[in-house]
């Protein structure tokens, strides 16, 4: 493993003999998981048991039951896997890091280990742990390819400015997984080899059941394989069409990739050495090393990623300058959130994401530079589009949603256009200029109201 990958969280260490635990949260999977292999690497040298644990929060960023059912069903898959390696899966519901911390008391846990995360609540969680903390802490970046810390010391300003910080090192850390070990015996504790009681959890949870859980994806990492299979076969050699949402030539990873049910390592790996167009492949990895990379950037070395205070100099000038601005049509959060607005485009993006869980990506961008357009001001858009983004997508809530929305309507890791009333010099995206690029009453009438079989 490299050692780039892993960060000592705390130096003044002793290390009783206890069981090594990783305490899983980003990346919620056992193949090609950095942060498994770590643990799993200090329990073999230890000669002690390794115990993966989840902190269930009772709410998270407010996730509804459709993000909780796809992240539960993920780990139930995870406890299986890891359980045919004599490996303890022990998941407790309850405030976090408190839960964990009582775990480690009761496991006698002798080192612990977690996984890299740039979002507030988790520092803040990983904080609080270290304050309480007398066992040696480490961090592994299981997340990215080039680990966040390793990528650039500093806030980055565009894609352009990180490209090549990515490029150049991604010889050294795009390699192939190592195999996560099978372990001589199960723990003997019996603490560790109860099986979790699935329905049980899901029934204490208390979140919002209104959005409801979806069926066109299946959760897990197996699901995970499966739709990564079907794109390599079927839909990268169409990547071009990536800004048709007409064209289904997305890969459908994003709610995988932000669960952690999957690597990018993996799928950058597969990719690179399919038979696709180099275009198709090219464009690809650009979204998905790039992007993704830069996007965990901008929120660890900025942490207003979801404030209007966190965008570029220029962005907020503009947008103060043009806050007085007549608003043609001006909604709130109940208009928004059942699609009520006069423009079709927009309603039908909004259906397809509270229907689907997903919306195209070209349309998010559409759909949160609207929201600017037709709200009061900068904050009052952001706040709903993050709240509307968190609520209804699979893949809510990562860097990569925090990002997307601050590019559309803050301008970061963008650059001013021509200036014009209420965006200024942010970029702007009009309904005709969808019609030049896409089939606009096709895409319209799959996501129409009336319509309710929901064309994938
Ligand atoms: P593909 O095109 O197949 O991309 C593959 C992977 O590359 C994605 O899963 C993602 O990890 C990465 N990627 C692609 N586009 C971007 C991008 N623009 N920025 C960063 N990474 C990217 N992505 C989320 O994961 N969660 C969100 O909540 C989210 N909200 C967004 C909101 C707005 C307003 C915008 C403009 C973008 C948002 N994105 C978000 C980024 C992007 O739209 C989605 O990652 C992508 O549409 C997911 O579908 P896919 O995996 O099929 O995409
Ligand atoms: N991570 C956790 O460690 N515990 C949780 O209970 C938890 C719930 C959760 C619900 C929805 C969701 O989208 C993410 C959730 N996460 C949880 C975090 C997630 O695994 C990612 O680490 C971050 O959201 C992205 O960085």
């Amino acid at each position: 493993m490299h050692p780039a990958r892993v960060t000592g969280l705390n130096q003044n260490a002793e290390s009783p003999g206890g069981p090594v635990v990783y305490w899983m949260s980003r990346d919620q999977r056992v193949r090609d998981n950095w942060a498994l292999l770590f643990a799993a690497n200090l329990a073999q040298e230890r000669k002690v048991p390794l115990v993966v644990a989840f902190c269930l929060a009772p709410s998270f960023l407010g996730a509804t039951i459709r993000q909780y059912g796809f992240l539960l069903k993920g780990l139930a898959e995870v406890e299986e896997g890891l359980r045919r390696r004599n490996i303890a899966f022990v998941l407790r519901l309850g405030e976090v890091p408190q839960v964990l911390l009582d775990m480690l008391r009761e496991f006698n846990a002798g080192a612990l280990v977690t996984d890299f995360d740039p979002l507030r609540v988790k520092r803040a969680w990983k904080q609080e742990v270290l304050e309480n903390l007398t066992i040696p802490f480490h961090e592994v970046d299981a997340h990215n390819i080039v680990p966040c810390r390793e990528v650039s010391p500093k806030q980055e300003y565009a894609a352009r400015t990180i490209r090549p910080k990515i490029h150049r090192k991604l010889d050294e850390f795009l390699t192939p997984f190592p195999e996560v070990p099978t372990f001589p015996a199960p723990p003997s504790s019996d603490v560790f080899n109860k099986a979790t009681d699935w329905d049980a959890v899901r029934k204490r949870l208390r979140v919002n059941s209104d959005v409801a859980e979806v069926d066109w994806l299946r959760p897990g990492e197996r699901g995970a394989e499966a739709v990564f299979g079907d794109f390599l076969e079927h839909r990268l050699d169409a990547y071009s069409q990536r800004n048709d949402p007409n064209a289904p030539v997305l890969s459908n990873l994003s709610p995988y990739l932000h669960f952690g049910q999957i690597s990018a390592q993996r799928v950058a790996w597969e990719v690179m050495r399919s038979s696709a167009s180099s275009e198709s492949r090219e464009a690809f990895l650009e979204e998905l090393i790039v992007r993704r990379e830069l996007a965990d950037n901008f929120c660890w070395h900025n942490q207003a990623y979801d404030r209007v205070d966190g965008f570029p100099d220029w962005s907020r000038k503009t947008l103060d300058k043009h806050r007085g601005d007549r608003r043609e049509f001006v909604y709130d959060l109940p208009v928004f959130e059942t699609a009520a607005t006069h423009d079709p485009l927009w309603n039908a993006a909004q259906q397809e994401m509270t229907r689907t869980g997903k919306m195209h990506g070209y349309m998010r961008m559409y759909w949160a530079k609207k929201i600017l357009e037709w709200t009061p001001s900068p904050e009052e858009a952001l706040k709903i589009a993050i709240l509307l983004n968190d609520t209804y997508e699979l893949d809510g809530r990562d860097p990569n949603g925090y990002v997307g929305i601050a590019w559309s309507i803050g301008g970061v890791h963008d650059r001013p256009w021509f200036e014009r009333p209420i965006f200024g010099q942010i970029r702007y995206m009009s309904a005709t200029g969808c019609a030049r690029k896409f089939d606009v009453p096709e895409y319209i009438r799959r996501f129409s109201p009336e319509d309710s079989s929901v064309s994938r």
